[in-house]
């Protein structure tokens, strides 16, 4: 009795000892698969501290409250990608984040993390916004049974998602973000370098699931759209982006669009003088708060018109969910790769059709004078 005891002691001691030693090895030289080098980029460029191949971080609007679902994502995120490649964390935030949620976050990953507060501009009204209107908008939307209907804080994150992130000063030394929420999950092993994946072949927006939007939410985005358009005919690069979004030939919007709770994009896309041009028409058309216009429909329509269509990709390979849709490779090798079920990828259902309708594409170039450009159906 009184050996087995001490054993059981001694053992239980060196077990810890073990766990803690395997822990350490593991922050030195993670668990999974080798990354896929591209084009000679040596491994060393992925330590953490180390200046990456492509300058890109993660970007996380987050409210402190979500702590535990942001480590949840994080902890996928880290264990199928990042623990090898090691990009940093740009965490934003309306208010200031707590030192619970900031160590809470660092805790995840031993990547750079860094947390700003958004300025006062970029999340609240502007002097044009009428908010008697607003209010009783919101409550007219409500009455119709609109999902975040009465939400002020809902239309402000969508009009910084829209057109304020990129501007943020956190993000001034990257020039591509990929976006993630608390509670998403990432359900695939991912060995290459999706940033360095797109800066080589000049993508400039990434997407996982496009949907149709609910058109409660934006009556009249399309009918500033082409108000837009009819002003700036020449910054359609991309003829048949149109044709993805609009069955009748622009006269109206179908709803189509890249589901922006998962993005990898360019920050000079959104950088540049055509999409500043085009938030700038929007904002001033003031459906962020008289309708509740998402940063996903807002995105998708500059990405379909303003770039080519080569220049937007469907990342298939990407395991990911967001309630209540998933994207689950359909591949033979997802069956190692992945935990995720292909059968329930949203590519399967009607309402995602988009997804698979962007790639099939035609890739013709919009050319000047193309009567198509301009012919948005009034
Ligand atoms: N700091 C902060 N972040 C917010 C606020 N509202 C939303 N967010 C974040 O913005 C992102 C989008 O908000 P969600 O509430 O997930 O919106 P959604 O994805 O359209 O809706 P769900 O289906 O409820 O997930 C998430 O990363 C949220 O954490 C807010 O008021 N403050
Ligand atoms: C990581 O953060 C430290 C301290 O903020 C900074 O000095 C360093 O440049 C960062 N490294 C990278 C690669 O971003
Ligand atoms: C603001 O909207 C309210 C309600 O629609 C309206 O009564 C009021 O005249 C508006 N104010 C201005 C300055 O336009
Ligand atoms: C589209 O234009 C780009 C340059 O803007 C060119 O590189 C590409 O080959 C063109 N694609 C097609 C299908 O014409
Ligand atoms: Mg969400």
């Amino acid at each position: 009795m009184w050996f087995s005891n001490r054993f059981a002691f001694t053992y239980a001691v060196l077990g810890v000892l073990l766990a803690l030693a395997a822990r350490r090895h593991r922050g030195d030289v993670p668990a999974g698969p080798e990354p896929t080098l591209l084009d000679g980029v040596d491994v060393a460029a992925y330590r953490p501290g180390v200046a990456k191949p492509v300058r890109a971080a993660f970007v996380v609007l987050v409210r402190n409250s979500e702590l535990h679902g942001m480590k949840r994502a994080m902890r996928q995120i880290e264990d199928r990608f990042n623990a090898r490649f090691n990009y940093p964390y740009v965490f934003l935030n309306d208010v200031p984040f707590t030192d619970a949620f900031m160590a809470g976050t660092a805790a995840m990953t031993k990547a750079n993390v860094t947390f700003g507060t958004i300025p006062g501009e970029h999340w609240g009204y502007p002097a044009w916004i009428n908010q008697t209107q607003a209010r009783e908008c919101r409550e007219a939307m409500n009455e119709k049974g609109v999902f975040y209907a009465l939400s002020e804080s809902y239309r402000h994150m969508c009009r910084f998602n829209s057109g304020f992130f990129f501007r943020h000063p956190l993000l001034d030394e990257y020039d591509y973000y990929w976006r993630i929420e608390p509670d998403v999950e990432y359900s695939c092993d991912i060995a290459y370098d999706p940033f360095l994946f797109m800066h080589r072949r000049g993508i400039k927006y990434g997407y996982t699931i496009a949907l149709h939007e609910y058109p409660d939410t934006i009556p009249t985005l399309w009918t500033a759209v082409k108000a837009f358009l009819a002003q700036n005919p020449h910054f359609v690069r991309h003829a048949h982006g149109l044709q993805w979004l609009s069955a009748d030939g622009g006269a109206t919007y179908n709803g189509c669009h890249f589901w922006s709770n998962f993005e990898i994009g360019s920050l000079a896309f959104f950088r540049s003088a055509e999409y500043l041009a085009y938030f700038e028409h929007l904002d001033r058309a003031g459906g962020f708060f008289y309708e509740r216009w998402g940063d996903a429909p807002v995105h998708s329509i500059a990405a379909a018109l303003l770039l080519a269509k080569d220049e937007v990709h469907w990342f298939r390979d990407i395991g990911y969910y967001h309630n209540p849709w998933t994207n689950c490779p359909q591949g033979a090798d997802a069956q190692t790769r992945c935990h995720c079920d292909p059968a329930k990828s949203a590519e399967h259902h009607g309402w995602a059709s988009c997804t698979h309708e962007w790639p099939a594409l035609p890739a013709a170039n919009a050319t000047a004078g193309d009567p198509r450009l301009i012919n948005l159906g009034a």
